[in-house]
């Protein structure tokens, strides 16, 4: 069975930050809608939408405050569905965010849960206990904002928020709430949405007793009790009933769940996802979180890809990443400033070529870099600002501020960079948010002309992938694991082969094809190095990328 999804590939959309359609500053709708012809322009066959609903901001959407409207500064309901019938004309599907582990402390639920009271229906849709004596109802920590328990007065009780305090935990085992969260789906599906990307949603289901996590362990101590949780399976059964009916893709945020334990929910005809966001491929220059960060290790991430690649093929479909909102550039990360052309063309070939449904995050296309700011006052993502007030505060401010810069999640959210006109083409008005000083030199309109910039390389890729059966659904394997530079892979289908070689150096290198193949019969697919200077079988140029096809 080849299922819809399969062929595709996705453009995320965190619509603040993408294009300002009525000139306030803040991206919206209308912007989008002007900007469908760009995308599909790129090769992408659907959008996913970070959430676009009404939300107080304290995460950027992922605190929702009704979950069947869209937030004012992003434009209306009629507005939204003008952009998904014109997707569907344009042949993209749309896919949104479903946030369900938790709800902004604005939401009406929350305000009436608050208030408590024996026939309150609102009363069990969130996790509230009471402390014991002096202290928390248990010691877990929170991954934005410190300790997980947050005291209402108008309850007398604490409340369990695993991110930030305005981000309170739905509780998943009141049958109530999971009708909520289907009646959400349904209203998203009538009106012709085709699937949904779903928001930590291995955190869901919380152990019962909700005991205490390992002592003095920050931000994860309570994970072995939310995490891939007793319940989980079951309440996503339910909701996979539900878009079952639709005949809607769902792709599973799961950070830190391993590919064992992924396989249960995305194997086989009865899966409940059908691909999962999985995070190992986001750790090759970091422990767990980008702030715990080393040198990037060539040798960990290809680990990682191959992990994934082997354990799903046959059995399971792989969501492919390099960037999303909540982490840094890649190119500043895996790549190289000095050859940023180079790195930014080879790294979008070294995970487009795999096997599995590609997503592409606004900006990655155009090899967008972080920002630095100059102070912590200039950055408003709440994991950053936490961090550089908690975890790090001993550090001295200069080692801080470098920190907050290599890792935070505002590196990623700078307006998109469209042309070198004020603002970066992003609007007439003052952006929300600071633009990044380079959008001189890196913009849509530039690369657009330039045959060889990253933009039409990352078109490049996606028509050959299109074209290329073997590169849809081939087998994958890797040579030359154990190599500090070189990331080779293969794809094999009916008797093709492909070789997708990719340099992770600074100077020129040469590597032996793997046995069985040669030199002389090698087509040259494509190559991120300009024409006019044609590669050689065998040398790579730094950060050269080759894909080579034998019949
Ligand atoms: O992200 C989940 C998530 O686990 C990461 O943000 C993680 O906490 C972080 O990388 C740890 O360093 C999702 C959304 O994608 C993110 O934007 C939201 O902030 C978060 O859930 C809460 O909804
Ligand atoms: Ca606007």
């Amino acid at each position: 069975m080849q299922d819809w999804y399969k062929n595709m590939s996705f453009y995320q959309i965190w619509i603040r930050s993408f294009a300002d359609g009525n000139d306030d500053g803040i991206g919206d709708l209308l912007g989008v809608y002007d900007k469908l012809t760009y995308i599909k322009s790129l090769g992408v066959d659907g959008i996913w939408f970070c959430p676009i609903y009404p939300s107080p901001n304290a995460d950027f959407g992922y605190d929702i405050s009704d979950y069947k409207n869209i937030h004012p500064d992003y434009g209306t309901l009629s507005d939204f569905k003008r952009v998904l019938n014109r997707a569907h004309e344009l042949g993209l599907k749309v896919i949104m965010d479903l946030v369900i582990n938790h709800t902004s402390d604005e939401h009406p639920w929350f305000i009436e849960s608050r208030k408590g009271g024996e026939d309150n229906p609102y009363k069990d849709y969130y996790i509230w206990r009471d402390g014991k004596g002096v202290k928390l109802p248990n010691n877990w920590e929170s991954f934005f904002e410190g300790k997980a328990w947050e005291w209402c007065e108008e309850r007398g009780q604490y409340y369990l928020h695993i991110f930030a305090k305005k981000q309170p935990d739905l509780n998943m085992d009141n049958p109530a709430v999971r009708e909520e969260i289907k009646s959400i789906m349904r209203f998203w599906l009538d009106m012709g949405v085709d699937g949904f990307r779903e928001d930590v949603i291995t955190y869901i289901s919380k152990h019962e007793q909700l005991p205490d996590g390992i002592p003095f362990l920050p931000a994860i101590n309570g994970l072995p009790f939310y995490k891939d949780g007793p319940n989980l399976l079951r309440y996503l059964r339910e909701f996979r009933a539900v878009a079952g009916e639709y005949g809607a893709v769902q792709i599973g945020e799961a950070p830190m769940t391993p590919v064992k334990t992924a396989l249960q929910y995305l194997r086989g005809e009865d899966r409940v996802l059908d691909m999962m966001i999985q995070f190992d491929t986001m750790m090759a220059d970091c422990f767990f979180t980008e702030y715990v960060h080393h040198p990037f290790s060539l040798r960990k991430l290809k680990r990682a890809f191959s992990r994934w690649q082997y354990a799903l093929d046959g059995v399971a479909w792989n969501a492919l990443y390099l960037e999303n909102h909540d982490h840094p550039r890649v190119i500043d990360r895996y790549g190289s400033l000095e050859f940023w052309r180079e790195s930014g063309t080879m790294l979008a070939a070294c995970y487009l070529f795999q096997q599995g449904t590609p997503f592409i995050y606004q900006g990655q296309e155009l090899g967008m870099t972080n920002i630095a700011l100059p102070s912590i006052d200039h950055y408003l993502d709440v994991a950053s600002v936490n961090a550089y007030h908690s975890f790090f505060r001993w550090e001295p401010v200069e080692k801080r501020l470098r920190r907050i810069h290599r890792s935070s999640r505002d590196s990623a959210r700078t307006p998109v960079q469209w042309s070198g006109e004020e603002n970066a083409g992003f609007s007439t008005a003052e952006p929300w948010f600071y633009v990044n000083p380079n959008y001189r030199e890196i913009n849509a309109a530039a690369e657009d002309r330039d045959p060889n910039s990253i933009l039409n390389f990352y078109r490049k890729c996606l028509k050959l992938r299109k074209d290329c059966p073997t590169l849809l659904w081939g087998s994958y394997r890797e040579y030359r694991w154990h190599s500090g530079w070189l990331y080779l892979y293969e794809r094999q289908w009916q008797g093709e082969r492909i070789l997708v070689s990719c340099s992770f150096s600074k100077r020129q290198r040469r590597f032996s094809l793997p046995e069985g193949y040669a030199a002389e019969q090698a087509e040259l697919l494509l190559d991120n190095y300009p024409a006019e200077q044609p590669g050689q079988v065998g040398t790579l140029r730094p950060y050269e990328v080759q894909v080579l096809r034998w019949k």
